[in-house]
């Protein structure tokens, strides 16, 4: 795993709110994290959030959505080699040094398998659909396989973030460009499509706009994300992917300190 960082990467991170960083795993780290996935959505069957059972988030429908891809989140509690993977410290340093933040936990990870033909993702920013707000979100994005434009690449809005509130989100509707009327500002900036080598990764602040075209292929594109908070962000009363139980039992400004639902990864103390 290329963890190292230059002060240049730093940089265009924190400017532009995105770095990809080509050839992140090595071959047999690639081909490990492949399996170990496959491993994963099999444990999970239908669940999209491992853990929860409930009928209303199974994955057996036909929508618009299961059309822009299979997603399977938490795979790290059903899966020991994802965890080791996602709860590494030292990948947990490298992210607290891009976000530049003093300790990091994981919010949740997610598998976006984009099947053939599928949908485009529409634009949209994560941190406000999540339990928690903060400026300093960071999630790593690996290609499981080639990502091009093609298949449905990522398109990243640079430095979207710096100008990002946590009211306006974009979605997952079909409509792929509600996040410009809420935006207007955004239509001047210029949208980078990162297609990305298997193994290589990207980096994003949650703030930070992004979308993935259509799959216009006859295979899937596979990748393999976490999302991270920083130690210390506190909970916003949004449920997201939290447990009815869990969210039942935290009141808004609670820490989010519960290693079982957001582990912490790594912290300077
Ligand atoms: O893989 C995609 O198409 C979208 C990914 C995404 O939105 C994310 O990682 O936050
Ligand atoms: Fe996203």
């Amino acid at each position: 795993m290329k963890t190292e960082l230059t002060p240049v990467q730093i940089e265009h991170y924190q400017k532009e709110g995105w770095l990809i960083v080509d050839d992140f795993l090595a071959p047999d780290e690639l081909s490990a994290l492949n399996a170990a996935v496959d491993t994963g959505v099999e444990t999970m069957g239908g669940d999209k959030v491992s853990g929860e059972h409930n009928e209303s988030i199974k994955d057996d429908s036909e929508t618009y959505y299961n059309r822009v891809f299979l997603q399977r989140v938490n795979l790290w509690r059903v899966n020991n080699d994802i965890k080791n993977f996602f709860l590494n410290p030292t990948l947990g340093e490298m992210l607290c040094q891009l976000a530049n933040i003093n300790g990091i936990r994981v919010w949740h990870d997610q598998t976006l398998q984009k099947p053939a033909w599928g949908n485009p993702t529409s634009w949209h920013m994560d941190v406000p659909n999540w339990s928690f707000h903060s400026p300093d979100a960071i999630s790593i994005w690996i290609a499981l396989n080639d990502a091009t434009v093609q298949n449905g690449c990522m398109y990243f809005l640079p430095g979207s973030h710096q100008q990002a509130d946590y009211e306006r989100k974009g979605g997952f509707s079909p409509d792929i460009g509600a996040l410009f009327d809420q935006y207007p500002e955004f239509r001047e900036i210029e949208p980078v499509p990162v297609a990305m080598k298997a193994g290589s990764a990207g980096f994003h602040n949650g703030l930070m706009a992004h979308a993935a075209g259509p799959n216009m292929t006859p295979d899937v594109r596979r990748a393999m994300t976490c999302a991270y908070m920083p130690d210390g962000a506190t909970f916003n009363g949004i449920q997201n992917i939290l447990s009815q139980e869990r969210f039942e039992s935290m009141e808004i400004g609670d820490l989010h300190n519960d290693d079982e639902q957001t582990p912490l990864v790594w912290s300077q103390k």
